[in-house]
């Protein structure tokens, strides 16, 4: 007879490649292996690191950073462009992989995502055997490697297949997900950015245990929506579905330039090739959006957005280009030169734009990826 008394815990899996773009590169290139390898744009001062292999993090090379940086940290290092379609291909074939066992995934990104496998589709039961299969075959059929998080929410997967990379897995069980919580330090929590966590800091609270000490109430009037997910969250609970087919909620063209830009006549050029670069993307997902918006970065890095909606869809490059346009003249530039602009659409209509066919970190290079 089956007990009815056991909570019935759904079994989640996070999974995330190690090193993803560096570790393709080096599956295809021998020549980089046991390298130190940074994919990203040039190392002029402009471009920024994607990812880099961990023999370039043992110098201190980090996604985001500016090549240059990278550049310091590890002269020797090899310096490589992304090759977007190559991953996008890995990206299909892993999740021709995870699909063998559910059909619940949430990808995130190209190189990660979630999977419910509460009922696996070949019986197997055991999420953590699940787990060693799917980095078993990643390994073997793709040779490459991949760290897997398995819990019973989203959340704890996911730091989970953090925890031990590169070619981790991690078990984090009912049992132990509470007082697991409790010791995790407040940066790991969702939405805590770094204003966030300093404001915790100032509060006292370093830890998921501090904040399980605070009500309901009070962490809703310290940090709004957000608080009443940290009062959750602590406590280990979690109920967020995995959604598989998720909307996306924009589509964007940006681009930081060479070297800083006045108002006047490269800009407008710029403005041009970027939104036909957002325009090229809309029509191959064949999604326009009524939205338009506009991105502006200065030199000092602060940033605005402008935005203008209509009706119906901005489905014609030159009713982009001329919303683009007016977006900009409407733009108070204060003595200051751009860095960046970026063109973007949202707010589609019904029909909806599924996460799993949009490349990843659209942002970075255009010009490379279209
Ligand atoms: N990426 C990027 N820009 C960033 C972060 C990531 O272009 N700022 C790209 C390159 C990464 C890929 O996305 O290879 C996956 O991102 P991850 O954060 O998962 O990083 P990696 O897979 O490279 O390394 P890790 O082993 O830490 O997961
Ligand atoms: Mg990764």
């Amino acid at each position: 007879m089956e007990n009815t008394d056991k909570p019935q815990y759904r079994k989640i899996i996070h999974i995330d490649m190690d090193a993803f773009y560096a570790a393709v590169e080096q599956r295809d290139f021998p020549e980089y292996r046991g390298k130190p390898l940074v994919v990203g744009g040039p190392a002029d001062g402009r471009g920024v690191v994607a990812t880099a292999s961990y023999e370039a993090r043992k110098f201190g090379v980090k996604s985001a950073m500016t090549s240059k940086r990278a550049f310091q940290l590890c002269p020797h290092a090899i310096f490589v462009y992304p090759r977007f379609n190559a991953y996008k291909e890995v990206s299909q074939q892993i999740r021709a992989i995870f699909r063998r066992y559910t059909d619940l995934i949430e990808p995130l990104s190209l190189d990660e995502a979630y999977l419910d496998v509460t009922t696996d589709k070949l019986g197997i039961g055991s999420a953590l055997s699940i787990a060693e299969e799917i980095k078993r075959a990643i390994r073997e059929e793709l040779h490459l490697t991949a760290s897997a998080g398995v819990s019973i929410n989203k959340f704890a997967a996911k730091i989970a297949s953090d925890m031990n990379k590169p070619d981790g897995l991690t078990f984090i069980g009912p049992s132990k997900l509470e007082k697991f919580m409790e010791q995790l330090p407040v940066e790991k929590f969702f939405g805590v950015g770094k204003v966030t966590s300093e404001k915790m800091k100032r509060q006292g609270l370093y830890t998921g245990g501090d904040l399980k000490k605070l009500s309901e109430h009070r962490l809703v009037q310290l940090f709004g929506k957000t608080g009443k997910f940290f009062y959750k969250i602590v406590r280990g609970i979690d109920d967020r579905p995995v959604h598989a087919n998720q909307e996306i909620k924009s589509i964007s063209a940006e681009d930081t330039f060479s070297y800083d830009l006045e108002r006047g006549e490269e800009l407008d050029e710029w403005l041009v090739q970027i939104a036909k670069s957002a325009f090229k993307r809309a029509s191959h997902y064949q999604a326009f959006g009524r939205t338009i918006t506009l991105k502006v970065k200065f030199e000092d890095f602060k940033q605005l957005t402008r935005s203008t909606s209509f009706p119906q869809p901005i489905s014609t490059i030159e009713n982009v280009l001329s919303c683009a346009q007016s977006l900009l003249k409407q733009v108070d530039f204060d003595g200051k030169k751009v860095r960046l602009i970026g063109v973007g659409f949202s707010n589609f209509p019904e029909q909806y734009l599924k996460k799993e066919n949009y490349p990843i970190q659209p942002t970075l290079f255009p010009r490379d990826e279209i």
